[in-house]
């Protein structure tokens, strides 16, 4: 496992936050979601091997963020 910061765009409550950390929990390979509203950055524990930056930025889009 490895941590990775990604940096998104547009969460501003707790339901952004929310929405952002399941998505992500969602993907295989994805542990330890951990959202920090006041600066944007998230932070994940991935295995590599199953998941991708790609894959993490596509669901985060999908939720209407973007990531930087
Ligand atoms: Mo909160 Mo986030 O009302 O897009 S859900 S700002």
């Amino acid at each position: 496992m490895e941590t990775k910061t990604l940096n998104v765009e547009g969460m501003t409550c707790g339901h952004c936050k929310a929405a952002v950390t399941n998505a992500l929990n969602e993907l295989e390979g994805v542990k330890n979601v951990v959202v920090h509203l006041e600066t944007g950055k998230v932070e994940v524990e991935v295995d590599s091997s199953k998941v991708t930056d790609e894959d993490m930025r596509e669901a985060i889009e999908d939720q209407g963020y973007d990531v930087k």
